[in-house]
């Protein structure tokens, strides 16, 4: 049987759509946490020097959006043909830039840097915010199915409901333009596999 290991550190962050991907599929996994303390001396272990990174049977995948690329592939969260699946992969891209965008203030606001989170909110993420936002709803909306590809659930679901779980959790406003991701959230996270793993996962502030 085909062992896998995901590490990464003890959060949410950039391990978790891999978590839920196999959260989803049932397939089981270490769930390896690396303590801060211990990441120097595992760093260099790692291919980019960076977590997180996916280990089959004793191979390494580094990258987080190539391990759920891969890990969505076995499990067959990447759309039902070709053409889905490159859109699946435009939209991850699209929230790779994304997230590209809103870093700076996410940093500050995590406490990992110094700035005016106020400031960055309004001059930052409001607008990348709303920009991206409005073009998933596009996508959303579209799609007669509720899933944002095809009429099935694929790993860019899983990040777009566990991205707007989160910033509903901090500020349920934003969505008031966009309640059509509220119930993509209700839907993509009313997954009985993955409704489960929401509940028992480590709880973590982000
Ligand atoms: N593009 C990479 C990915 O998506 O996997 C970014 C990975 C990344 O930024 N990892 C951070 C990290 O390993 C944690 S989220 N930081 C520790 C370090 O750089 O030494």
């Amino acid at each position: 049987m085909v062992h896998y290991k995901l590490s990464y550190f003890p959060i949410r962050g950039a391990g978790e759509i891999a978590r839920q991907i196999f959260a989803v599929a049932g397939q089981e996994f270490e769930d390896e946490r690396i303590p801060q303390d211990q990441w120097p001396a595992r760093k260099s272990s790692t291919p980019f020097g960076q977590l997180p990174v996916l280990t089959v049977d004793g191979k390494q995948l580094a990258q987080s959006h190539a391990i759920a690329r891969f890990l969505s592939r076995q499990f067959g969260l990447n759309g039902k043909c070709a053409w889905e699946e490159a859109q699946v992969n435009a939209i991850a891209d699209q929230f790779k830039d994304y997230q590209s965008e809103v870093r700076p203030y996410f940093v500050v606001l995590m406490g990992f840097a110094q700035g005016d989170a106020a400031k960055l909110k309004e001059e930052t993420f409001l607008p990348a915010f709303n920009k991206h936002f409005q073009l998933f709803s596009n996508i959303l909306k579209a799609n007669a199915s509720g899933y944002l590809v095809g009429d099935s659930l694929t790993f860019v679901d899983l990040y777009l409901a566990q991205h707007t779980s989160d910033l509903l959790a901090a500020d349920s406003s934003l969505f008031d333009k966009f309640p059509e991701f509220k119930a993509h959230q209700q839907k993509v996270h009313s997954n009985a596999n993955l409704k489960k793993w929401l509940e028992t996962r480590p709880q973590t502030p982000f």
